[in-house]
């Protein structure tokens, strides 16, 4: 049995978690001495939380990562008290934290709508600063995605995602032979003989049109937004939803996990990603193991397997296909030698103990 397929490689990394922006709070307006004219406030800095927004989206569109609000009017003698200046927003994704740059929380974005201000405007001239504005606040600010694991799985449902992660790791997640059986995500920690720990997140499965919001599509797809890489979890059998839905080979529930993430936000492909394929203990799969290893590598030949609009636009080419089988542990030793490779090639860092509190709210 071919253990480890490594198939040609494809460029990762350009995946944002983190960004600094420069923020300034406007000016406030003149005061006007002689009548006693008070000048309006400076507009403030806020970051708002925007499902449909990622931290490549502000990079791309603002590449000098400034934000600047609005002055506040001076006072004349038509308008004894300025206006206010006009506040700016910055739109981000929900599950950042907001940090200065020494580190101290300025608050977190957990649902969409939530805000957090970063840079206050400045007081207008009045009487009791001799008519003088002040500046508005000015500083660099941090945006952290918070990650809830260095991996995360994604599959159809039933591919034997929690039954990879009982095996993998100490974590008893809910395993059964019916779809939707993982409702939120679990995480559970992978042990290495020299102490390091490599967390997994068990996620709910995806459907074709997920997101669209079909099954409950957003909300788990949200998930695969919050782990540094992510490991596709294929059943080497198949998969069907139901009589009334098209049966799906291994090779094609890839291409529809793939696109089901184009659609919902392209920008997680560029998460490094390794392929597991389960169920390698049933007779016959070795077989259906080479085939799938063929189309792999020659996606473009086999685009006609589904609907036009299901093919991704960019097959995935996973630089790891690990064969596995949950049930008996075949190529577990494998997988846990890839998942760490895959980690380590990236530079990574474990990512911080994910809270309890902050997986339920998930
Ligand atoms: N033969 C075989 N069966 C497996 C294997 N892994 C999982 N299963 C079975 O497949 C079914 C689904 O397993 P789960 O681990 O619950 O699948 P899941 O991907 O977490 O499913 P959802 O939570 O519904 O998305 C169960 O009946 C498992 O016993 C495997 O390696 N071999
Ligand atoms: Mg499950």
């Amino acid at each position: 049995m071919v253990w480890i397929s490594r198939i040609c490689c494809r460029k990762y990394g350009n995946f944002v978690d983190n960004l600094r922006l420069y923020v300034r709070g406007g000016s406030g307006g003149m005061g006007l001495p002689r009548l006693g004219g008070q000048g309006g406030k400076g507009g403030d800095v806020w970051v708002t939380a925007k499902h449909s927004v990622t931290l490549k989206k502000i990079k791309d569109k603002y590449p000098n990562k400034r934000f600047v609000a609005g002055a506040g009017e001076n006072s004349s003698i038509r308008a004894l008290k300025g206006d206010r200046g006009e506040d700016m927003q910055i739109l981000a994704p929900p599950g950042i934290i907001v940090t200065t740059d020494n580190g101290k929380v300025l608050g977190e974005l957990n649902a969409e709508g939530d805000q957090v201000l970063v840079a206050r405007g400045g007081r207008g001239g009045s009487f009791h600063s001799s008519f003088l504005p002040s500046k508005g606040q000015a500083r660099q600010v941090r945006l952290d995605l918070r990650l809830i694991a260095d991996m995360g799985l994604v599959g159809f449902p039933n591919a034997g995602k929690s039954s990879l992660l009982s095996t993998l790791s100490h974590a008893k997640p809910q395993i059964a032979d019916y779809p939707f059986t993982t409702l939120k995500p679990e995480i559970g920690k992978v042990m290495y003989d020299d102490y390091r720990q490599v967390s997994i997140a068990d996620l709910p499965g995806l459907i074709e049109g997920a997101h669209g919001n079909k099954g409950m599509g957003h909300k788990f797809l949200k998930h695969v937004e919050r782990t540094k890489q992510l490991m596709f979890v294929v059943d080497i059998c198949g998969f069907q939803l139901s009589s009334k839905m098209p049966f799906r080979s291994a090779f094609q529930t890839v291409q529809l996990l793939t696109k089901e993430l184009e659609l919902y936000k392209e920008e997680l492909l560029s998460k490094p990603a390794l392929l597991v394929v389960n169920k390698m203990d049933l007779p016959g799969t070795e077989e259906m193991f080479q085939e799938l290893l063929d189309q792999l590598k020659n996606q473009d030949d086999f685009t006609h397997l589904l609907p036009e609009d299901m093919v991704p636009k960019n097959g995935l080419q996973f630089k790891r296909v690990v064969p596995v089988s949950a049930v008996t542990g075949l190529g577990i030793e494998q997988l846990k030698a890839q998942v760490r490779q895959s980690l380590d090639e990236e530079g990574d860092t474990a990512t911080e103990e994910p809270s309890r509190k902050r997986i339920q709210k998930l």
